[in-house]
């Protein structure tokens, strides 16, 4: 029965450490965001890193297609309090990315840019993080076009409005500055086993 499953690993996963306090385990992999869905062009779609680097990197669709490939596996932990495991990440990882721009000495925090407007915040030790990955598939299929496709961003180490879908630009800043959701009163850094989920 899929609830007695659901509370079997839910006990595994808290016994491994790897449920953040407050979390619950869900099975299903809930579709949360605001807005709608965007549509992609590939002719016209395109992902730029800006802000403080030396030379500003704007890539097609088809270099960006390009790029080396790795894979992560993470758990993913919503704010809301589900918490989904193993997920299969294939797609650039950051510090792949951030290999094609030179950094300027004051870049210490990064902006991340969706489509319709949404942003996240991060520091950018959070965003050149191993796991940190560009996503274009989940579990071996490309991502759904609910989940982010074509490109969305995981970073497992924080919650996961973090993880901005129908990713577009990548902006470096010399400070922190709040997001979407920070502005609006979630956890400027938001670390799940820390349960940091609102500014207050
Ligand atoms: N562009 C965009 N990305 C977003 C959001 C959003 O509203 N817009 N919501 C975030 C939140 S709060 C969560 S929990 C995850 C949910 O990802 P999922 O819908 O793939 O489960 O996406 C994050 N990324
Ligand atoms: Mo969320």
């Amino acid at each position: 029965m899929q609830s007695n499953e659901r509370r079997e690993r839910e006990r595994e996963m808290r016994a491994a450490g790897r449920l953040p306090p407050g979390q619950s385990l869900t099975l299903k992999w809930p579709v949360l965001h605001v807005g709608s869905v965007p549509l992609f062009n590939p002719r016209t779609w395109d992902f730029r890193v800006f802000g403080l680097v030396e030379e500003q990197l704007r890539l097609s669709w088809e270099e960006f297609s390009n790029l080396p490939q790795s894979e992560v596996c993470a758990d993913m932990h919503c704010v809301e309090r589900w918490s989904r495991f193993d997920n299969h990440w294939g797609g650039l990882l950051a510090t792949e990315l951030m290999r094609r721009v030179k950094l300027r000495p004051e870049a210490q925090h990064v902006m991340v840019h969706g489509e319709n407007n949404y942003t996240a915040n991060l520091p950018i030790s959070d965003f050149l993080c191993p796991t940190t990955i560009l996503a274009l598939r989940h579990d071996g299929e490309p991502l759904t076009a609910e989940h982010g496709y074509p490109l969305r961003l995981v970073v497992p180490s924080l919650y996961a409005y973090k993880s901005v879908k129908w990713v577009r630009a990548i902006q470096l800043l010399d400070r922190e500055s709040p997001g979407l959701w920070e502005f609006n009163g979630y956890h400027i850094y938001g670390d799940p086993f820390k349960e940091q989920r609102s500014s207050s």
